[in-house]
């Protein structure tokens, strides 16, 4: 990767008790070239702050814990105050690749649009656990219906907004239904998006702490709340 397409561009970690995999995701980034990296420690009670900041991080923290939306939207208006062009959101549990990076950015310094969303469903489905693909299966529908997205990934943490984007996004819904709320604002912006191949990692670790059915209903629940609030 040339220095060029990492100038300007940063990587936002929302993480939460991530004190197992943030340093090898913090390094693997910053060790490619993606030298600003913002991990934002959600009130986490282990070491999260201090691996993510001795891996090469700049590391906000909130004194309690927030939720995921809350934290990427501290992480998205700090970026913003340091002259970020390309704003990433990158998961902490070692999910997301960096080899996909590159991909992902690169359509925004083009000019060409002003998001680019992840999905897994372009390519390489197959290798998505079946109760997953059940479930994002079934984001997809929820987010159609509501939205009017038509998106094959509708709860994939992975993005790259440009400035003007990132600008506009206004995260109101702290936990795990920011991702319905973003997608919303992203396809009401009336800005050029599109969806970019990327490969999700499931490893043990990953699917043990990740989001499962429970959790699914809660985000519907908070997204129709938010909604009806807002
Ligand atoms: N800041 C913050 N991040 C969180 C919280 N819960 C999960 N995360 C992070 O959000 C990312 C995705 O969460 P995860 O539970 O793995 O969701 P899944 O991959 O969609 O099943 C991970 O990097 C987590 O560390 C939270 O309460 N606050
Ligand atoms: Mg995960």
């Amino acid at each position: 990767m040339s220095e060029s397409i990492a100038k300007d561009v940063f990587v936002i970690i929302a993480a939460y008790h991530e004190e197992v995999a943030i340093g090898e995701v913090v390094g693997g980034l910053v060790s490619a070239g993606w030298r600003d990296v913002v991990v934002v420690d959600d009130g986490s009670s282990d070491n999260t702050a201090a691996v993510a900041r001795q891996a090469g991080a700049h590391v906000l923290v909130h004194p309690i814990n927030r939720g995921q939306g809350a934290a990427l939207q501290t992480g998205i208006t700090w970026a913003l105050e340091q002259g970020a062009e390309v704003l990433v959101t990158f998961d902490a549990d070692g999910q997301h690749r960096v080899e996909d990076l590159a991909a992902m950015v690169t359509p925004i310094l083009k000019g060409e649009v002003h998001a680019c969303l992840g999905s897994r469903f372009l390519e390489h489905a197959d290798a998505i656990p079946l109760s997953r693909r059940m479930l994002l299966r079934g984001a997809v529908i929820f987010s159609r219906l509501v939205s009017g997205a038509s998106l094959t990934d509708a709860h994939n943490g992975y993005r790259a907004l440009s400035r003007t984007m990132a600008e506009q996004l206004d995260i109101s819904l702290d936990r795990m239904a920011h991702a319905s709320e973003l997608i919303d604002q992203i396809v009401r912006s009336g800005l050029a998006w599109r969806e970019v191949s990327v490969r999700i990692r499931y490893t043990a670790y990953s699917r043990s702490k990740g989001q499962g059915a429970s959790a699914a209903f809660r985000i519907v629940f908070d997204y129709l709340l938010g909604r009806m609030l807002g």
